[in-house]
């Protein structure tokens, strides 16, 4: 059975601005988090973390702990027999991964590395008790950045890899050579993308609790994906998946940085095992920053071959991604540098691209994935790269970019993406009229002559969304996922909708309660969305790279669509119909034309459950539970940002005055939440580009342990987003939704740097790092002024 695109769309709550349910309970401090959990008898654990960069840990003395009141037990890695370790089975040959301990076996290679765990009878203990553990270390050699990673003679932090380079991926369309031979400008630059953290109000947790009597455990955590989580732990724990449930409470932000599999997920589900209690650790602060994971950290080169009229004739790219010191589950080490060139292209139509992808370890917190996975520094240097070729030709940078636009057709990227048609176009000169980019033009010169630098720069991009077969498939990553919804309805007429798409923050409840609703013809209030848990929900594959808009879409759409058939067939049999004349909207059923005869879903309900009336209907055929698999393509999301910003020139400060975000989702579900997607993204997206920064020195010592020192935006820096909506539904998707979860912090930080170099453009400033803090700002005039 097919469903057609008005099928989904055509509904009442689609399209809507529905209030999001969630709300009332989280504006009003009555959602349960992981850490409002309390078990009965429950203990609490606290890592004792390594202070060194790289070291032999050469002996480790618990005895002063053990003997401590309220401590329950001291575990190092030789405690934890047959636990671990964690390993990222690469999805491609050329991509290696290493193996990581879940304590530091013998070895430490970052600063944060977990290497004891305390259990105690309160965090309190715990912690005091982790001052006691007596650990001694040998100090190594560092490996500070990548480039160091690859000398001869570099320090290898994982012998059994043989060196340090964990990917190296090579890639090209087109004729390369003959592009830059033909082209009358070549435009480079090299940039660096700073390491940053996704940062979550809510930090990661768990809470292990091993049933002894039935072999079974228990367990909760902060996670992203309790399906993929459960399967790459239970094997670490030595447990079959049927032993193991995986339970996530309310999520207070995620961003990616719950998406992966770390040391904690295993070892406190271990040590509930070894203690016979249940275990809780919710982490802090300085573990967050320190040793969770970081993001984004990558140098890449990129060169532009242009010819004489601005036409892009090819376009190189050379990337070295810093991924830390080990590969994170499910997505390796490798994903910055080879996101970062499958965008290389973005909406420009280039003939030729060739791009070298690598990743070397380093003794770094390992990257994992944060919102714009890759694509936010590919995106950036690219756009970045753009308004130097505008400025070196001397055209403008729009006109430029529109001359080289894609049209807003399909169209196959020479590197790798087939984009499925969008407002490529479109979206840019949207966003650049709603900017007033004319005006703010007219305008900047005599603003200069007056003392103020303004700058504007644009943005546009292509973000890949709904990862699940062929989408990942041509970017690089092989493997099809798998995603199930069920829905059912019990006796009194409510509406189960069971996801294992849990959300962190971006309203699955509200968005696939109305997608329920709508399919099946009931009402919003009836529909109760059962997401986060590995018992009652049916296996997914995990929210992140935004596919839920798309995956839900696909999965409850098409469950929902099958169970308003079979409510109108059981109608049909209540009403003495025929089928074909049976209509069901809003919550009742009646025969067209004949509106006053209703039989509700209660009623059909009923009927099914008590009144044996089923029987005129095959009885599974005629079952109020449905469930579906799917998994569409995905589609390519686009839009594009425009940023507005002053910079004082005596203080190097840069404020953000205002920022236009166009997005094109295909087919809003909830255009209030993508708008409050929006926000939160563009905000992430300002201080990628401005503040955020996690510091190593040459000595592997992390600099950035609090948010002190790690900064990032408040509302000061955010200025007004002004939001404007373009709908090209995906053709590939039912419904034509696309995702556009990560647009935000994709474009935004492009925007930023390109109106500040815009703003600076009388001294001849070019960019090529993030964070642009005020003193970089002022260097980077220096140097202007001395080139
Ligand atoms: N949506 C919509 N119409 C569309 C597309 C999406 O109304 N055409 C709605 C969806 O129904 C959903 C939301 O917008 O409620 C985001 O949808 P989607 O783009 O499919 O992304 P996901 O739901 O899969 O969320 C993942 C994405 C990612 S990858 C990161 S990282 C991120 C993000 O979402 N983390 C977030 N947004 C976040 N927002 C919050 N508050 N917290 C996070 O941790
Ligand atoms: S980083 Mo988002 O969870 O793909």
């Amino acid at each position: 059975r097919s469903m057609t695109q008005s099928d989904m769309s055509a509904g009442r709550y689609v399209g809507a601005r529905v209030a999001r349910s969630e709300d009332p309970r989280l504006m009003r401090g009555l959602a349960r988090y992981l850490d409002d959990i309390e078990l009965p008898r429950m203990l609490h654990a606290a890592f004792v973390r390594s202070p060194m960069a790289h070291a032999r840990v050469v002996q480790i003395d618990v005895e002063e702990v053990r003997g401590m009141p309220g401590v329950v037990g001291v575990f190092t890695h030789g405690d934890l027999a047959g636990v671990g370790p964690i390993q990222a089975i690469g999805p491609r040959p050329e991509i290696k991964s290493s193996l990581r301990a879940v304590l530091a076996d013998g070895k430490v290679r970052f600063v944060g590395e977990a290497v004891a765990v305390v259990v105690a009878e309160s965090r309190y203990i715990a912690e005091d008790a982790c001052e006691l553990v007596d650990v001694e270390y040998e100090q190594l050699r560092v490996v500070a950045n990548a480039r160091a990673a690859l000398e001869p003679g570099a320090p290898i932090l994982h012998a059994d890899l043989g060196d340090n380079r964990i990917s190296r991926i090579e890639r090209s369309g087109g004729d390369i050579d003959h592009a830059f031979a033909a082209a009358a400008h070549v435009v480079k630059v090299s940039f660096h993308h700073g390491r940053v953290g996704a940062l979550p109000l809510e930090t990661r947790g768990v809470i292990g609790d091993w049933d002894a009597g039935t072999s079974t455990m228990r367990v909760w955590n902060s996670s992203q994906m309790p399906h993929l989580l459960r399967a790459l732990i239970a094997a670490p724990l030595g447990l079959a998946e049927t032993q193991l449930e995986v339970m996530v409470p309310a999520v207070g932000g995620a961003f990616g940085l719950k998406a992966s599999v770390y040391p904690e997920d295993i070892v406190v589900p271990a040590v509930s095992r070894l203690v016979g209690r249940p275990v809780k650790w919710v982490e802090d602060r300085y573990e967050n920053l320190a040793a969770s994971s970081h993001a984004k950290e990558i140098d890449i080169d990129m060169e532009m071959a242009v010819a004489e009229d601005g036409t892009f004739l090819g376009v190189r790219a050379k990337n070295l991604s810093d991924p830390g010191a080990y590969s994170m589950p499910p997505f390796q080490a490798h994903h910055e540098s080879l996101g970062s060139v499958n965008c290389m292209t973005g909406i420009y139509d280039i003939a030729a691209a060739s791009y070298v992808a690598e990743t070397a370890l380093t003794n770094k917190a390992p990257l994992g994935v944060y919102r714009g996975v890759g694509w936010t520094p590919g995106q950036t240097v690219r756009e970045v790269l753009v308004d130097d070729v505008a400025r070196a030709i001397g055209r403008d940078p729009v006109e430029l970019r529109l001359q080289n636009c894609i049209p807003d057709t399909p169209y196959d990227s020479v590197i790798g993406p087939r984009y499925d048609g969008g407002s490529y176009r479109r979206s840019l000169e949207l966003a650049t009229e709603m900017a007033d980019y004319r005006g703010i033009r007219e305008r900047q010169i005599e603003q200069r002559n007056q003392g103020k630098y303004v700058g504007v720069g644009v943005s546009p991009y292509v973000e890949p969304t709904g990862f699940g077969g062929r989408i990942g498939n041509e970017l690089g990553y092989p493997g099809e996922y798998y995603d199930t919804a069920s829905i059912s309805i019990q006796a009194d007429g409510s509406i189960y909708v069971m996801s294992g798409l849990n959300s962190q923050g971006q309203s699955h409840e509200t968005t696939f309660a109305q997608l329920a609703a709508d399919g099946i013809g009931a009402r919003i209030e009836e529909v109760r969305v059962v997401q986060g848990d590995t018992k009652s929900t049916p296996f997914s594959a995990g929210v992140y790279a935004s596919r839920s808009a798309l995956i839900g879409a696909a999965t409850i759409g098409r469950a929902a669509h099958e169970m308003k058939r079979r409510l109108v067939a059981l109608a049909a049999d209540m009403l003495e119909a025929n089928v074909d004349d049976v209509e069901i909207t809003h919550g009742k059923a009646f025969v067209r034309g004949a509106p006053e005869v209703v039989k509700t879903i209660a009623d059909i309900a009923a009927y099914v459950h008590w009144g044996g009336g089923a029987a005129a209907v095959d009885l599974e055929e005629g079952a109020l539970s449905v469930s579906s698999s799917a998994a569409p393509g995905g589609s390519y999301g686009n839009g594009c940002v425009v940023a507005v910003v002053v910079v004082d020139i005596e203080t190097g400060k840069i404020q953000v005055e205002k920022v236009v975000s166009v997005e094109d989702c295909g087919t809003m579900l909830n255009p209030m939440i993508v708008e409050g997607q929006v926000a939160g993204a563009v905000a992430q997206g300002i201080g990628d580009a401005l503040l955020e920064e996690h510091q190593y020195n040459e000595d592997g010592a992390f600099m950035s342990a609090s948010l002190l020192d790690y900064l990032y935006p408040s509302t000061m820096e955010i200025p007004d987003i002004a939001i404007g909506h373009l709908e090209t539904p995906a053709p590939g998707v039912p419904g034509g939704f696309k995702g556009l979860g990560e647009a935000g912090v994709i474009a935004t930080p492009g925007a930023v740097l390109n109106a500040v170099a815009d703003a600076l453009s009388p001294f001849g400033v070019r960019v090529h790092s993030t964070p642009l803090g005020p003193s970089k700002v002022l260097d980077l005039i220096d140097e202007a002024r001395e080139a």
